[in-house]
């Protein structure tokens, strides 16, 4: 860890929503009195009816209920766009850069996506959807799909979205788990310069269909598809039935307004639901704030709609403020391991939001491909969805920032809705690889594990909780509420359980790290896998790392580690040694590898989480039963770490 810390510019701090001042006042007032904050920043969105009891919320487990703006009524799509016209109805609301950079981006503007956005939800509505309907959205990063979802928005149905990658297995299970009325979809969808089927996975995934779930195509490639019968419609030819006039349905603020089934790396995929008031005001607040976003700033989230943090900060927060958000339909390696950057210096970016695995794996490229293109215009970066290791966190200050953007290294999951802790741009003096501070309104808590005592001292170490709750904070799993309360409300009764581990240093600030699954225990000293990984990647010669426990006859758990090396860098024994010899040195001589294995590729979900599941059945050589995989973005890796695995015993 780093004792370094990076203190934002005085010109950002000058210009900042929140000052360090204004945080330590804010937050300070958001505990202390959450009603009378959350009276004032929950009118930052517009009610239909205003509300007037601002919380209610029951913790106790058998019970937990979970409420914010009650008796109030909105419409998010109202929201996010009616609200804007009168004054920005010319601004660019959405900047679509497609695939092929030699494809023409488009600018839409507040207007035009008031028009697609109200004629798609009148098509929804001619194929029978109405308020409380389920529609299913499985479609690339296209317009189409922020339309999808405002339209379902401004009529009242819930929305899932399934992330494009997924399998016809995984999509029909979503279709099922929700009862979908409505599946809507693309043709085929280009990614990286290949095709995914699209339509041919909901064929697939709707063959043994009994209850004529309908499907709505969107015409993106014009490829070849097989159509079922009477139940497939071709959107162009839906909207060209309908006018542009559909007035916003009148929402309850507790009404759902989607459901998002979490990744499969561990167990059965759950349906976290979200409702309409809480979650708008957190998403939009939240990407105000910590991004530090002023009108007329170009933001770009490079996340897939199909993630949460696609539905937050590409589509809710950023329309709910009336901002200019890019949409990015391509990966980060094509048509070269240059094109993030060519991106943000095409639409000249402001704020880049990316994940640290994303940042690695670029890294790994050289710096060439950055320095290539001027990214002046970038102000402030954000990363989200794993531990970022210091190197990682220095590549993205030094190669990508220039050291003039401050790094909001954001912890949150699909159950928050939104940012949870993270550096402000403008109030905190960054440290590698720490969440930093809580949002305002959240109470983390450090309790220790098997007690479940809150710790107060610190420095010190545990699993994080949350002490009350805060406006973007799910519901409840769709149709299981036992389900929810058991896995957020029972282990440490009275608090939510993020399920994460953390620990809070000298000066009080936040590192996560890792999910406390991924603690192994080693000759009786708790290791976060994360810290062994982080060792290991700081080597020059790595360029991704896991970690994982294995059974150990004297240690109780050994460390095993699966090492990808750099490109050009050649395995061998001298090596392992050396890696060896580096994480003693790093960490300790307890966090030494026990083993290490070298890994081509690592088992990661299509949202880049490395399946530990997996990796954690190989090293126990207990490969024979590795659960469900169907969430893996590339299967063969797997196949290849059983063949060369380690622990033979
Ligand atoms: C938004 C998102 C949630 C889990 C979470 C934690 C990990 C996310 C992180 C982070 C360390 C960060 N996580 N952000 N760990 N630092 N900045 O990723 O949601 O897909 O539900 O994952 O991701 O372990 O519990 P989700």
């Amino acid at each position: 860890m780093s004792d370094k810390t990076y203190p934002p510019s005085s010109e950002l701090v000058a210009n900042a929503h929140v000052d360090a001042a204004k945080y330590e006042e804010m937050y300070a007032a958001s505990i202390k009195d959450p009603e009378g904050f959350w009276n004032e920043h929950g009118k930052r969105v517009d009610w239909i009816k205003p509300f007037t009891k601002v919380k209610n919320v029951n913790y106790d487990f058998g019970n937990v209920s979970i409420k914010w703006f009650e008796d109030g009524s909105l419409n998010v799509a109202a929201n996010c766009i009616d609200r804007h016209l009168a004054t920005r109805g010319d601004q660019t609301a959405i900047i679509w850069e497609p695939d092929d950079p030699t494809d023409e981006a488009q600018h839409i503007t507040y207007n035009e996506l008031h028009e697609n956005v109200c004629k798609m939800a009148n098509v929804f509505k001619n194929l029978g959807i109405g308020k409380g309907d389920r529609v299913v959205i499985y479609l690339p990063m296209i317009p189409e799909a922020a339309y999808a979802m405002l339209a379902c928005a401004r009529i009242g149905a819930i929305h899932s979205i399934v992330f494009a990658g997924f399998s016809p297995d995984a999509l029909g299970a979503r279709i099922n788990g929700c009862d979908a009325k409505l599946v809507i979809t693309a043709d085929t969808a280009p990614r990286g310069g290949r095709r995914t089927k699209l339509k041919d996975n909901v064929n697939q995934a709707l063959l043994h269909d009994t209850d004529d779930v309908k499907c709505l195509v969107v015409k993106r490639t014009g490829d070849q598809i097989a159509w079922r019968s009477n139940d497939d419609y071709w959107l162009h030819e839906e909207l060209e039935k309908v006018d542009a006039d559909c007035p916003p349905a009148e929402m309850n603020a507790e009404d759902p307004l989607f459901i998002l089934y979490t990744s499969g790396s561990t167990g059965q995929p759950k349906g976290v639901v979200h409702t309409t008031g809480g979650y708008l005001v957190w998403a939009s607040m939240t990407h105000e704030i910590t991004f530090d976003y002023h009108d007329g700033d170009i933001f770009w989230c490079t996340a897939d709609v199909g993630w949460v943090t696609g539905h937050s900060y590409i589509v809710y927060g950023p329309l709910a403020n009336g901002a200019t958000t890019l949409m990015f339909e391509g990966v980060p390696t094509y048509p070269d391991a240059g094109r993030f950057w060519a991106v943000c210096e095409k639409h000249k970016v402001n704020q880049f939001y990316t994940a640290p695995t994303a940042i690695r794996a670029l890294m790994g490229q050289g710096t060439e491909f950055v320095e290539k293109y001027d990214l002046s215009d970038l102000k402030v970066l954000g990363t989200v969805g794993e531990p970022i290791n210091p190197e990682a966190w220095n590549w993205y200050n030094e190669v990508v920032g220039k050291g003039n953007c401050p790094i909001v290294d954001t912890w949150w999951q699909t159950e928050t809705g939104g940012h949870m802790m993270t550096p402000l741009p403008g109030a905190h003096a960054t440290k590698p690889g720490s969440a930093m501070k809580p949002f305002f309104g959240v109470e983390p808590v450090v309790l220790e594990p098997t007690s479940g005592e809150e710790i107060h001292e610190y420095p010190t170490e545990g699993v994080l909780c949350m002490k009350d709750s805060w406006p973007g904070q799910m519901r409840t799993v769709w149709g299981d509420h036992e389900r929810f309360q058991k896995t957020y409300f029972s282990d440490y009764k009275g608090y939510y359980f993020a399920g994460d581990g953390c620990r809070r240093d000298e000066d009080g600030d936040y590192w996560i790290t890792g999910r406390v699954d991924d603690v192994i225990n080693v000759s009786g000293h708790r290791m976060g896998t994360a810290e062994v990984e982080s060792a290991l990647v700081a080597h020059s010669k790595v360029a991704e790392a896991a970690v994982v426990g294995y059974p150990h006859d004297i240690k109780g758990q050994g460390i095993y580690c699966y090492v990808t090396l750099m490109s050009g860098e050649e395995p061998s024994d001298d090596l392992r040694k050396e890696l060896r010899t580096w994480v003693r040195q790093e960490i300790g001589p307890i966090a030494a590898p026990d083993l290490i294995q070298w890994a081509p590729g690592l088992p990661k979900t299509r949202s880049g989480k490395i399946m530990r599941r997996i990796l954690r059945k190989i090293a126990e050589n207990d490969y024979g039963s590795l659960g469900d995989t169907s969430t893996l973005a590339d299967p063969s890796v797997v196949d290849e770490l059983i063949e060369n695995r380690m622990n033979r015993d």
